[in-house]
């Protein structure tokens, strides 16, 4: 079968975020070894617009087209949708990706035009689909039924057929590079400043066992880590490096460095190979995991840069965001890593629900004391996905809730207890009082390489400064 999978372009918001889609290119690969022919539409990286990928879907005669939908993209991922089904009308579509999975429902509410959702990893379940889709079988077929994490419209309701998650992730292979082409994406992907030029993510392990309350990541791979042995993993990063140019890589896992001897075994393996490639930790590491041994042999392999969720600086509020952190252990670690000479970027949350503004002064006078490269604090939003996300929409807190202005540099949701307008003060305090001063500002300053990425940093800075397109005053909660 012919199937088409879409990335597709956020055309609501401009995002700086386009990073190749590893899940599709998982799914590409999987499908390929089961002999269908695939190919991946890059819409966001290479701005195609519904109408068209549409054309491209009907051009190709493709019968299964695969859309990724992101929360704050669904009415881009609509558009995409209903362009398809009125250029393809005999096409099947099928939606996978982190609100497909969290909302599976409300996902072919918003989009009748999907047949089809894929409620967790869609490795087997878009093979057997496709496999299946090629023998056409009856509307409500008992076939239908037999395929792994599947939801489809069944009468005047839905069917959720029964989990299946890959034990073995290392039988997943890498995802299908040659259709992503890491090489052609833009040059400041995730994070603006980067070290070396061509960059790409790659993916060491699945799931993470913690359940903080403000993440929905453990709810897309599970809470059972899944890992990839050290040796596949650094011949993928071998592969990017000699056939695509790649000499950064981005690790994107939910907790690299959870399992010690994952995390070392990889560092071992790309100090052994000597690969010429420096990477950096961008989706965010747990200080607990980190130590002496662990830094040196991370910065021996290549290290120079991770981001680390410290989120509070009140002991209160990570409690109950069930971060599981010691503050206690914050400022020691991230010294641990900058001895090391690795550069820390700290992300932080201001406005979670239940939190005090002192507390929230806590968490700014927290990043001013830490000897940290970077900050990002990054307003409280209730993604779909997250524990405090189905609390507040149960407590009826989030009629107001625009998800096409979830993006964590727009102010699209402020809890009750807090006025807008301070936040808004407050988020911008602390990043001039974090970035203003002589050291930080120098030092990033030596980091511009180029007009277009200083152009991109005052873009983002403004964005920072001043969230989000609606007025203050309409985002009150009650
Ligand atoms: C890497 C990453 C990114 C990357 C790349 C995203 C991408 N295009 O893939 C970047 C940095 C760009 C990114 C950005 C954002 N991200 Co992000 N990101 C992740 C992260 C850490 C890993 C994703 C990943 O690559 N996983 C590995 C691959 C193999 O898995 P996968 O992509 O999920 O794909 C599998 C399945 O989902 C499924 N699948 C996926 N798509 C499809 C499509 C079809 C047709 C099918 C059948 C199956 C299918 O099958 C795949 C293979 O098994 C996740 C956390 C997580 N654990 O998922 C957060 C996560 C997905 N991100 C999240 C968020 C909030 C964001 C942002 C909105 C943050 C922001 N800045 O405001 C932005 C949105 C993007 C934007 N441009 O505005 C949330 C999603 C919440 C939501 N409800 O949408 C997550 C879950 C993190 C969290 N803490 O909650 N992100
Ligand atoms: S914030 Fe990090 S540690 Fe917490 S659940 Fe999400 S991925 Fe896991």
């Amino acid at each position: 079968m012919k199937v088409l999978l879409v990335d597709p372009k956020r055309i609501n918001l401009e995002t700086y975020l386009i990073v190749p889609h590893m899940g599709l290119g998982y799914i590409a690969t999987a499908l390929r070894a089961d002999g269908h022919e695939v190919a991946i539409c890059n819409a966001a990286r290479d701005s195609i617009l519904p109408d068209e990928a549409a054309e491209t879907a009907a051009a190709g005669g493709y019968s299964l087209i695969g859309i990724s939908v992101f929360t704050s993209y669904l009415s881009s991922v609509k558009a995409y949708a209903s362009a398809i089904r009125r250029r393809c009308p005999n096409a099947k579509i099928v939606a996978g990706g982190p609100h497909a999975i969290f909302e599976p429902e409300e996902t072919f509410r918003l989009a009748p035009e999907f047949d089809y959702v894929v409620y967790t990893e869609g490795e087997s379940t878009a093979t057997q689909l496709a496999t299946l889709l090629e023998r056409n079988p009856k509307p409500g077929s008992d076939e239908l039924r037999k395929i792994p994490n599947l939801v489809f419209r069944d009468g005047a309701g839905f069917t959720r057929t029964y989990c299946r998650i890959t034990e073995d992730i290392d039988s997943l292979g890498s995802p299908a590079w040659d259709l992503l082409r890491p090489d052609i994406f833009p040059l400041y992907p995730n994070g603006i400043f980067t070290l070396r030029k061509k960059i790409a993510p790659i993916i060491t392990s699945r799931g993470c066992p913690y359940s903080c309350t403000f993440c929905g990541a453990g709810r897309i791979m599970g809470h059972k880590m899944r890992l990839r042995g050290p040796v596949l993993v650094a011949d993928e990063i071998e592969l990017l490096r000699k056939q695509y140019g790649i000499r950064e890589i981005h690790f994107m896992d939910d907790n690299f460095s959870f399992d010690r001897n994952h995390a070392t075994g990889i560092c071992e393996e790309l100090i052994r190979r000597k690969l010429d490639v420096v990477w950096a930790s961008t989706t965010g590491i747990r200080l607990d995991g980190i130590d002496d041994d662990l830094s040196e042999l991370m910065k021996r392999s290549g290290c120079y840069s991770v981001a680390v969720g410290i989120e509070s600086g009140s002991q209160r509020v990570l409690d109950l965001m069930k971060k599981h952190l010691k503050l206690g252990i914050v400022t020691e670690r991230v010294n641990v890593l900058r001895r090391h000479g690795i550069e820390v970027t700290g992300l932080f949350i201001l406005g979670l629900p239940g939190e005090t503004y002192d507390e929230m002064l806590s968490t700014v006078r927290l990043s001013l004391s830490l000897d940290i490269n970077r900050a990002n604090f990054f307003n409280f939003t209730p993604f779909p996905g997250s524990e405090l996300y189905d609390n507040l929409k149960a407590e009826g807190k989030l009629k107001k809730l625009d998800y096409d202005e979830m993006y964590i540099h727009n102010l699209s949701y402020v809890h009750d207890s807090i006025d807008p307008k301070k936040l808004v003060r407050l988020i911008r305090a602390a990043h001039f009082k974090f970035y203003l001063r002589p050291g930080i500002a120098l030092n990033l300053l030596r980091k511009v390489h180029s007009l277009s990425q200083a152009a991109i940093i005052l873009k983002r800075a403004a964005k920072i400064v001043s969230p989000g397109k609606k007025k203050l005053n309409e985002l009150s909660n009650d």
